[in-house]
């Protein structure tokens, strides 16, 4: 399935970032946990080139526990600074400042050298679309600082949010950028929820679920609709049932059988799902 969305607030929210980035110390880079590499942007990593770096696995609660431990594992081992999270809670002084200290070491050095003291750090945060840059910002302050919501492009402009005397975060708008490798990033991406629905067939999306489903892991449809379906067509034709999906004229409608399924999977209802395991991206 071919899928790629660049809208232009997305080419204007990157020109914005590489305009800050000039005065951030710290890019930290939220990627979802159960696709962590579809949902990398080499846009972003072209612009922090330079940077010091954070990378945070968030949605953890969604994904496969066994596998976010592969994936931080994964990460660790390339050098990189790396934590899972649930950004509805705020797990800032537990988990997230231990990293920045560690990322902010050599720009304190450098102020230091310099006379400069107790200037705050800056982090900007970044990563695609609805991964959870803003609710990892409201759990921290502890209060609807920045507009969140279920859907790609809720953060319009870029925002600072000072959090203590010695970090400043940055929000950003979720970018993605314009030609995805393969079918497969567009893919996962549309999966949870990070393009645009309005321009991604549903049916289609659904279709490519329930095959990576049967490839990954059959059981997942069985449990949550009691179904036996082998085909694509049957499963669709089977939550239609369950669920009552039906037109005029009593027709199946596969459409809205389809947006249950994408539904439930992005409401974490089919369960911990990790679609991409280290072993098959390296
Ligand atoms: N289960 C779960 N849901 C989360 C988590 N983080 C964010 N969400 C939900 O994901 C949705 C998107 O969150 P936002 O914070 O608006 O995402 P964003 O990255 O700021 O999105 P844009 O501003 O569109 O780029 C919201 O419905 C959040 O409640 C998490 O760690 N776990
Ligand atoms: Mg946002």
């Amino acid at each position: 399935m071919k899928i790629q969305w660049y809208p232009g607030h997305m080419t204007k929210a990157k020109r914005a970032m590489s305009e800050d980035i000039k005065i951030i110390d710290i890019v930290i880079e939220m990627l979802d946990a159960r696709a962590p590499m579809a949902t990398s942007n080499p846009d972003i990593e072209k612009l922090a080139v330079g940077k010091s770096r954070i990378i945070i696995l968030n949605k953890a609660d969604m994904a496969d526990e066994r596998v976010n431990k592969e994936w931080l594992n994964y990460y660790e081992s390339k050098g990189c600074l790396c934590m899972t999270l649930d950004s509805r809670k705020n797990q800032f002084t537990k988990k997230l400042m231990p990293l920045i200290e560690i990322a902010a070491k050599e720009k304190r050095e450098r102020d230091l050298k310099r006379g400069i003291k107790n200037r705050p750090v800056r982090t900007m945060i970044t990563g695609i679309p609805n991964v959870g840059k803003s609710t990892l910002i409201n759990s921290i302050v502890g209060k609807a600082m920045a507009k969140t919501g279920n859907k790609p492009g809720v953060t319009k402009g870029n925002q600072w949010i000072r959090i203590n005397k010695s970090v400043e975060l940055l929000d950003t708008p979720g970018i993605l950028w314009p030609k995805f490798e393969d079918e497969h990033t567009g893919e996962m991406i549309a999966f949870i929820g990070s393009i645009n629905d309005m321009i991604v067939d549903t049916t289609e999306l659904a279709s490519v679920f329930i095959e990576w489903c049967f490839k990954n892991d059959e059981s997942l449809l069985k449990e949550r609709y009691d179904i036996a379906g082998n085909t694509v067509e049957e499963v669709l034709k089977e939550i239609a049932i369950k669920r009552s999906c039906l037109k005029k004229g009593n027709e199946y409608d596969y459409e809205k059988a389809a947006a249950i399924l994408i539904q439930d999977f992005r409401e974490g209802k089919l369960g911990k799902i990790s679609l991409e395991k280290p072993k098959e991206v390296e």
